[in-house]
Order: C-alpha cells, then structure tokens, then sequence
C-alpha cells in the first residue's frame, strides 16, 4: 500500500520550442517571471495602469480579512468604457470590434465605434426599466452579439450581470434568478443550433412566474419565431433601438461587483461566484495580452466558447475587448451545415488565434484529418486550450492538423472562481510540453501538496493549490460567505484548494490530473482519470475516452473505460481491439493501471462547457439508477451509453 496523493504515471518526452520570429515580438518576454517575483504587488499595480481609471487607485492589495480580498480599492472605473469607449477615443473606432458568424450564414459586422453606440444605447434602455447601480441582470440567450452588449450594457451602469447558459432547464434559471433575486431577464426568442432554431423565450416563460423579483423581460428578436407575449415583455428592438446612443459612463469602485456566474456544481446548490471589477478587469486583459501574444493592429481572435462558460466571459467579452481585439463571434455548433465550419470560418476571416476546448479538438480528430486539411488554415499562429487537460495525443493532433507545425499552444488552466488563467505556457517563452499547463503565469504562486498540505517533490503527485490571493479572485459566493471560506479555503488553511489534482514533473512543471472527486482507488494507488484517458487517447484507433473507478471485491475500486472510436476505426469493437487496448494503457503506464472493462461508445455525457461528466458513467459503470442529468448539454447520450451495454467486455 502506497501513501502517495496521487500516482505519477505517465511520462511524455515530446519538447517544442516556441517559434522563434513569435518569440522575437512576444509580447511578454521570460523576464516577467522574474520581475513579478521581486515585488508581486507591485507587478499587478503596474498591469493596472493597462486599464484606464478615473480614480488611480493607490492601494494595491487589502489582504487583512482572508480570504476576503480587496484589490485597487480606493481605484475607480467604468469596465464597458475600458472595453469600447476608450479604443474609439484612442482613434480606433473604425477597427471590427466583432465579426458575428451566424449559425443558418447571416453575418454581422460590428466596429468598435457601432459597439459603442449599441451599448450606450442599451445602458440608456436598462436605465429607461429601472435598473440601477448594485442590481442584478439575468442574461440568458443565444451567441449573438446582443449578449455582449447587454453584459456591457450592466457593466456600464453598475448592475451584476448573472449569466445562465441558454439551454440550461426553466428551473436552472429560476433557481439562479432567485438566488441573486435578479429584477430583469434579457433573453432572446431563441438562437440557431444543429441547422433549426431552438427556443429561449419559452422556458423564461416558465421560469418567470417562479421568481417575484423579474420586473421586465427584455426580448431580442433573432429566430422570428412564434412567441407568447405578456406583460412584463418587451422587444429590444423596440425599446433600445429607439434610445440615444449617448451614454456617460460612471466610474465604480474597483470592488464594485461585475457578474455572478453559476457553476453548475455535481451535487447541491449551485454556487454563485462573485466577481468585481478592477482586479478582475487588470487580470483578464493582462493574462489576454500575455497568453495569446494579442497584437490588435494585426490579429483576428477567435474564441469558441460559449458566453454562457466563464471562458466566454473572459476570454470574449472583457479580455479582449478591454485589448482592443478584433474577434469572431460563432452562433453555432461545429457540425452545422458541414464537419468543415469551424476552419471555413477561420479561412474566411483569416482567424490568427484560436482558442479551444480539448472537446472539441477529440470531435474533430474523431471526425478525421481529412476535413481540416480541405481549408486554407495558414492564418493561424497561436492556438489556445481550455476547460479540460489537453490528452498529449490530442495536443499533437491539433498542432499538426490545424497548427502545421508552426503554432505554439497554450494549454491554459483556470476556473470560474480564478476569474482569468492562471496556469499557462507563454507562447514567446515557453518550450511546451504536450498535455501540460505547465508554469504559474508572472505575478500568480501555485503548486502541488500531499494530503497533509505539504509540497510534494518533483516528479510526484497531489493536489493543486494557490497560495496567494490574484486579483480576478472570486470574492465570495453570493449570498454564501461561509460557503466560499469551506469550500475554497478549509482544506489546506491559507490556501485556496482548487478541486484538481496535479503533479509536477521532474522538471517541476505542472500537470494537471481532473478533479480530485474523480480520482480512482485501485489496489491503494490513488490513479488519475488524466493519465489513464490520455494513454488510451494515444492508441491510433482512439479518439476519446472517459475512465471512472467502480466498486470491486477484489481491488476497492476497478478501471472502467469508455472508448470512443477514431472515424476510421468505428466499426471494429471486437474483443480483439478492447483487448489491444488494455494492453496498451499497461504498456503505457504500468498495469496498475489497466482497465478491466473497456465500452466502446458513441458519444459521452458531457457539460455544456464540454467536461466529461465521470458521475453519469460511474453510475452506469456500477449499474445504478442515473442520477442528476440537469447540467448535461445533450439528455439522451446516456440512453445510448446504457444501450451499449450487454457488449461491455470484461478481463474475468
Ligand atoms: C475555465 C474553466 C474549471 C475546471 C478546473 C479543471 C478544469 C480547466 C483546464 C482544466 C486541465 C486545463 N480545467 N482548464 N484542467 N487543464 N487547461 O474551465 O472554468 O468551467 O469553472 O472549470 O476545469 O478541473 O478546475 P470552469
């Protein structure tokens, strides 16, 4: 029996330098490593001034009530006027702030000058409704440019928005327009999805009769389809159209809040996390700037998540914009008309950066190299990962077919509550190493404990910690300040546990391993989902893969997997290939870590974010009753996972 947290299994020897003309004109040079470690504080004061205050704050960090922090406090700004306003008064105001893709081929264009006047236009329409400073806005619609403007348009006058991901059930919005007792909904008759409209406006129909505090519906008219109308509804068309687009913006205090945003969370009430304004503005457009290597004159961004995902809200909406961005906007799924959507989009507008989720990057090694290579992808020069770590197999996929060789990836590690990335390559700097994280950005402090919070030497395994406060922290949870300080900060006292478990490597670079919550037990070695997904990933016939850990007599727990087939390799499941399989993850990593059954299925249940939902199928792998469905983005891949299965194929 090992005490080890955490089991270093899988070793990857592959090493690649960043590019060098890139690292020549990096934004961000090895240097800032350093800098930041002299005078922390000082560092961050310094990546405030990227942003424009009213009020320059003074104080840089109060850190004298943990974990309840306070960044730039006696600064003041507005953040939309950091995102739009001052690029048009800088003499920007002709550059494309968002080039909107829908999904049916209609198009949009914005510049920064149009951003402007829609979001001083909508901000006058809150007004006109009652919304006011220190009021909450739920936003539930479709990837159109109307979200953005209306989280810019709360953000311009001090109301939280509280975004839910449209999709998610009439009962998960009420749920959270409750909770942060929101006055106004801004949704949309619907958005475009897998080739037909799908409706918002129907389940904020159902949602709104639960919650007392909606005052207004505020209605964007995308689909023209048929909705039901009552008194508390309003067209955006006709309420905002009609407004000045002259709007003065008011400059908040650097703690005023920003957004709530849910995380779904696997059990229990939903958490709201908090965040404010000046921290999270500095770390989001700093990080955007660093990780991405951004040169608004020249670079067209492109980052396909979903604003519903907090990856939508810092990585599209705040980080960008507050750069200067010139960016793509997708409405819809990777598959509609076409497997060749997402790289005909980045042919037709010479997309320079992409950033991505591991999810996604399988789908398409799934569908086969075949598609990307049809399209001009020669734009492109970094390409960014996030929501899940990155299978080394899916990292090189991606590196060769849509990077050719040529671009760096940042596998970027972060959370809803981080507010930005904090673990990162720097595309000018680092020399990556495929599936890793890697190092703690400039100016943040991580690492790697064992059960008793102790750092665990190079080369072993754990739990992944932060040790000092960064300023897009979440502030708390709303409503909830004991819930923030036991979920966040009783683990390891005067750290904040993140819920992942991470190794370092003989190098002391950081991988990260899932969520400690998913970690299997087998025979006293705790192993990681990572390590075992990320070795049957690097069999060529394998595109992707979910392992959980099921109760056994003779092992406490055993390694079920889920195997999802390459697209030339799908109709060959026989017991030859699974047993193929098996054997590879134990030449792999050692046969501690051999699944004893293999599934091959067709999809796996996943979040809308894309992240594996490993408790649905350790439901299924332990044949019980399916639990709580609610948060999966598509309800019946589980009927087709237990269709599956009477072909499961076992080692005994
Ligand atoms: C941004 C985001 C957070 C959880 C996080 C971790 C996983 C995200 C990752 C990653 C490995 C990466 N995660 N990025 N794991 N490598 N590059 O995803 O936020 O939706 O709150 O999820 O996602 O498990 O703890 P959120």
């Amino acid at each position: 029996m090992s005490n080890e947290s955490l089991a270093n299994l899988l070793k990857e020897e592959r090493r690649f330098a960043p590019p060098r003309e890139l690292a020549a004109a990096a934004n961000v040079t090895a240097d800032a490593y350093a800098h930041a470690k002299e005078d922390r504080l000082a560092f961050w004061a310094e990546q405030a001034r990227r942003l424009s205050w009213e009020v320059e704050p003074t104080e840089t960090l109060d850190w004298s009530n943990p974990p309840f922090a306070k960044w730039f406090q006696d600064g003041r700004l507005n953040v939309a006027y950091n995102c739009v306003d001052r690029h048009v008064e800088a003499g920007h105001g002709d550059r494309v702030a968002i080039h909107f893709e829908g999904e049916p081929g209609d198009g949009r264009t914005l510049t920064y000058a149009q951003l402007k006047d829609e979001v001083g236009k909508a901000a006058n329409a809150l007004t006109e409704l009652g919304i006011r400073k220190g009021d909450r806005v739920a936003v539930y619609m479709p990837m159109i440019p109307e979200t953005a403007i209306a989280m810019l348009a709360c953000a311009r006058i001090g109301a939280a928005h509280s975004v839910v991901f449209g999709g998610f059930s009439a009962e998960a919005l009420s749920a959270r327009i409750q909770d942060a007792d929101a006055k106004l909904v801004i949704t949309a008759d619907g958005g475009y999805r897998r080739g037909k409209p799908n409706a918002l406006k129907a389940i904020v129909d159902e949602a709104v009769p639960r919650c007392p505090t909606i005052e207004n519906v505020l209605v964007v008219r995308r689909t023209g389809q048929d909705v039901s109308w009552g008194e508390k509804d309003k067209w955006w068309h006709e309420l905002v159209e009609g407004q000045s687009p002259e709007h003065t913006p008011e400059a908040f205090e650097a703690e005023h809040p920003l957004f709530i945003l849910y995380t779904s969370g696997t059990t229990g009430k939903p958490k709201g996390i908090l965040h404010t304004s000046g921290g999270y503005l500095t770390q989001v457009s700093y990080t955007h700037h660093a990780v991405f290597d951004l040169k608004p004159e020249t670079d067209v961004y492109w980052c396909t998540a979903d604003i519903g995902w907090v990856t939508g809200h810092s990585y599209f909406v705040y980080g960008p914009l507050s750069n200067g961005a010139t960016q793509v906007m997708y409405e819809g799924t990777p598959d509609t008309p076409h497997q060749g959507r997402f790289w005909e989009i980045i042919q037709k507008y010479k997309v320079s950066i992409l950033y991505a989720a591991p999810t996604a990057i399988r789908t398409f090694m799934k569908w086969g190299d075949d598609i990307p290579a049809k399209f001009d992808l020669s734009s492109l020069r970094v390409l960014g990962s996030v929501g899940e770590p990155i299978n080394p197999e899916a990292w090189i996929w991606y590196r060769k077919n849509i990077g050719g060789e040529r671009c760096p990836i940042v596998d970027t590690w972060w959370q809803t509550e981080t507010g930005a990335i904090m673990i990162s390559p720097l595309p000018g700097v680092t020399e990556t190493k495929p599936g890793a994280a890697q190092v703690p950005l400039p100016g943040i402090s991580a690492t790697v404990v064992d059960d008793e919070g102790r750092e665990v030497p190079d080369g072993a395994g754990g739990y992944l910690v932060l040790t000092e406060p960064w300023p897009s922290m979440l502030r708390t949870i709303w409503g909830d300040d004991q819930r923030y300080i036991d979920t966040y900060w009783s683990r390891f006292p005067g750290r904040y546990f993140a819920g992942d478990g991470a190794k370092k490597d003989d190098d002391g670079d950081i991988w990260l391993l899932g969520r400690v919550d998913d970690v299997m037990l087998v025979s006293g070695h705790n192993i990681s989902t990572t390590e075992v997904e990320s070795a049957l990933v690097s069999h060529p016939k394998v595109a992707e893969s979910a392992v959980v850990g099921a109760t056994d007599a003779t092992t406490g727990q055993a390694i079920v997997a889920f195997v999802i087939l390459r697209g030339t390799a799908a109709s060959d499941d026989g017991d030859a290939l699974l047993a193929e399989l098996r054997d590879h993850v134990g030449k792999t990593l050692g046969p501690i870590a051999k699944p004893k059954r293999i599934l091959t299925v067709t999809e796996l249940p996943k979040t809308r974010s894309g992240k594996i939902m490993r408790r649905l199928l350790r439901d299924v792998a332990e044949n019980r009753q399916i639990g709580d469905v609610t948060t999966l983005a598509d309800s019946t891949v589980m009927d087709l996972i237990q269709a599956k299965l009477p072909s499961a194929a076992s080692e005994d």
